[in-house]
C-alpha cells in the first residue's frame, strides 16, 4: 500500500517539486483517499487523483495601479481553476506579500473537497495577489481591487467561476471587486459572494466562518457527551475568522482567553467577553490597528511579541490564522496543558507532524476543509439566494448552516470512525470529499 501512495506522490514531487504548500496538501490527502481507491474497483485505475491534483486552469496576470505618492506598482495576480466536476469554480481570494503558486495551488485543492462536503453544487478555485493590503490607504485598495478585477472579470462569472474574500479580502475590497465587475460587464450577477447586505448578500456570511467552526467542534464535542460550557478556549488570528468565532464561544459559554496577529497575541485571564471583543472588531475592522493595542483600553491584559498561544493553558484551540502556524511542539504542548479539542477555523493551520500528535493522543482534532467549511456553505447560499433573487433571513441561514455543518461532521464520522470508535476526521472528510467529485468525473468521462 505505501509504495502506491509513494509512488504517486514522486510523480507529484516530480511535476510540482517547487510547491512546498501544495505537496504537503496533497499527501496528508493521498495517505488517506489511495487506500480507499485501492479497496473500491469503481475508482480503480482510473487516475482520479492524479487527475485531481493537476489544476484545470490556472490564469496568472500582471496588476498595475498607481498609490498615493503617484508611484508605479506592480503586483501579481491569480487565479486557479482547479475542479468543476461538481458546479462552478468556487473559492476565495488573497491578498497578501506571501501569495504564490504553491499557497494558492493548496488551497484551491483543499477547497476541492471542502465545497464537495458541504453538499452544495461547488466546484473549487482559489487566487488572489502578492499585494500587501497593511498600511494601504481606502483609496489605494480601490485602485488596486479595480485594476486586479479589470483583468480577472474576463476569466469568472456566476456559472463558471465566484470567488469571495479570505486573508487580506473582506467587506470593503468585495464592494471595489464587485464594483468594476459590474461596470465592465454591464451586469449585476451573484459573481461574488460576501457581498454587502444591501447589494445581493446573505445575512451570516461574514459570521459563518467563524461559527461554523464553533458548531463543528460543539458536535465533536457532543459525541464526548460535552460542550463549550465552562470551557477555557485559545484563538488565534484576529481577523474574519477568529472574531465570529470568538463571538460563538463566548455565546456558548465558554472563556476566550487570547487572540493573536502576525505581531503576537494577546492574553486575558479574565476572558475576552463581548464588549472587549466590540472592541477588537472595531480596532481590526475600521481603525485597521493592532491587536497589540488592545492593552491601552485592558491594561490587565498581556501582549506576548512575536508568539503564537499554543502555550497557554486551555480546553479548546482554535487556529484562525494561517497556514502552519500550529506545528508539532505547540500539538504536544496542548495536549500536555489538558487540551481535549481542536477545530481549524483557518486553511490547514497545523502541519501534518501536529496533526499526527493530536491523532496519536486521541483527542478530538477537526480540519479545516471540514470545519470551516462553513464560509464557502454560506456563500453557497449567498448564490442561491441571487439566483432566486430573494433574501432569508438571519435565523434562516443560520439554521442550515446548523444543518450543513452536522451533515458534514456526519460524513466525517461514516468515512473516518474506526474499530475503537476514535474518528479519524482528516480521514473522514477526505474520503467523503473525494468521494462525490470522483463519481461526478467518472460519469463526464475523460475530460
Ligand atoms: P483576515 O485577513 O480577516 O485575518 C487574518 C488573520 O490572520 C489576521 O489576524 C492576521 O494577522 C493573521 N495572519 C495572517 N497571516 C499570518 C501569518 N503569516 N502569521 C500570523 N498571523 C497571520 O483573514 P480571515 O480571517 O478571513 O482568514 C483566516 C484564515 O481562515 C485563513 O487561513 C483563511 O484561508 C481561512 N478561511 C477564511 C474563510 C473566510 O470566509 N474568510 C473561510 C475559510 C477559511 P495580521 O493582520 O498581522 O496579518
Ligand atoms: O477558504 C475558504 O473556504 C474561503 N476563503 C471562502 C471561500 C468562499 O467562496 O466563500
Amino acid at each position: 500500500m505505501k509504495s502506491i501512495v509513494d509512488s504517486f506522490l514522486d510523480l507529484v514531487k516530480q511535476r510540482n517539486g517547487n510547491e512546498p504548500e501544495f505537496l504537503q496538501a496533497v499527501e496528508e490527502v493521498a495517505e488517506t483517499v489511495i487506500p480507499y481507491i485501492v479497496k473500491h474497483d469503481i475508482y480503480h485505475g482510473k487516475n482520479i487523483l492524479l487527475r485531481m491534483v493537476e489544476p484545470e486552469r490556472v490564469v496568472t496576470f500582471r496588476v498595475c495601479w498607481v498609490d498615493d505618492t503617484g508611484e508605479i506598482q506592480v503586483n501579481r495576480g491569480y487565479r486557479i481553476q482547479m475542479n468543476s466536476a461538481i458546479g462552478p469554480y468556487k473559492g476565495g481570494l488573497r491578498f497578501h506579500p506571501t501569495v504564490n503558486m504553491s499557497i494558492l495551488k493548496f488551497l484551491a485543492f483543499e477547497q476541492v473537497f471542502k465545497n464537495s462536503l458541504t453538499t452544495l453544487p461547488m466546484g473549487g478555485g482559489k487566487g488572489g495577489s502578492d499585494f500587501d493590503p497593511k498600511g494601504k490607504s481606502d483609496n489605494e485598495i480601490m485602485r488596486f481591487c479595480h485594476s486586479f478585477m479589470s483583468e480577472l472579470f474576463r476569466h469568472i462569472g456566476p456559472n463558471s467561476d465566484v470567488p469571495a474574500g479570505d486573508i487580506g479580502v473582506g467587506g470593503r475590497e468585495i464592494g471595489f471587486l464587485f464594483g468594476m465587475y459590474k461596470k465592465l460587464r454591464n451586469e449585476f450577477t451573484g459573481v461574488l459572494t460576501g457581498k454587502g447586505e444591501s447589494w445581493g448578500g446573505s445575512l451570516i456570511r461574514p459570521e459563518a466562518t467563524g461559527y461554523g467552526a464553533v458548531y463543528f467542534a460543539e458536535k465533536m464535542l457532543e459525541t464526548k457527551n460535552d460542550s463549550f460550557k465552562g470551557k477555557n478556549v485559545v484563538v488565534s488570528g484576529s481577523g474574519n475568522v477568529a472574531q465570529y468565532a470568538a463571538e460563538k464561544v463566548i455565546q456558548l459559554g465558554g472563556k476566550v482567553l487570547t487572540l493573536s496577529d502576525s505581531s503576537g497575541y494577546i492574553y486575558d485571564a479574565e476572558g475576552i467577553d463581548s464588549d472587549k471583543l466590540a472592541f477588537i472588531m472595531q480596532l481590526k475592522n475600521v481603525k485597521r490597528g493592532r491587536i497589540s493595542e488592545y492593552l491601552e483600553a485592558y491594561p490587565n491584559a498581556e501582549f506576548v511579541k512575536g508568539k503564537t498561544p499554543w502555550g497557554v493553558k486551555c480546553d479548546i484551540a482554535l487556529p484562525c490564522a494561517t497556514q502552519n502556524e500550529l506545528n508539532e511542539n505547540d500539538a504536544d504542548t496542548l495536549i500536555n496543558n489538558g487540551c481535549i479539542c481542536v477545530s481549524e477555523g483557518a486553511n490547514m493551520p497545523s502541519t501534518k507532524a501536529a496533526i499526527n500528535s493530536f491523532h496519536n493522543a486521541k483527542i478530538l482534532f477537526a480540519p479545516g476543509k471540514a470545519s470551516n467549511a462553513g464560509g464557502v456553505a454560506t456563500s453557497g447560499l449567498e448564490m442561491t439566494q441571487n439566483s432566486l433573487r430573494y433574501k432569508w433571513s438571519r435565523e434562516e441561514v443560520d439554521e442550515k448552516l446548523k444543518e450543513i455543518m452536522a451533515n458534514i461532521h456526519d460524513s466525517c464520522t461514516e468515512y473516518g470512525k474506526d474499530e475503537n470508535g476514535y474518528i479519524d476526521y482528516v480521514k473522514g472528510a477526505n474520503i467523503a470529499g473525494f468521494v462525490k467529485v470522483a463519481d461526478a468525473m467518472l460519469a463526464q468521462g475523460v475530460v
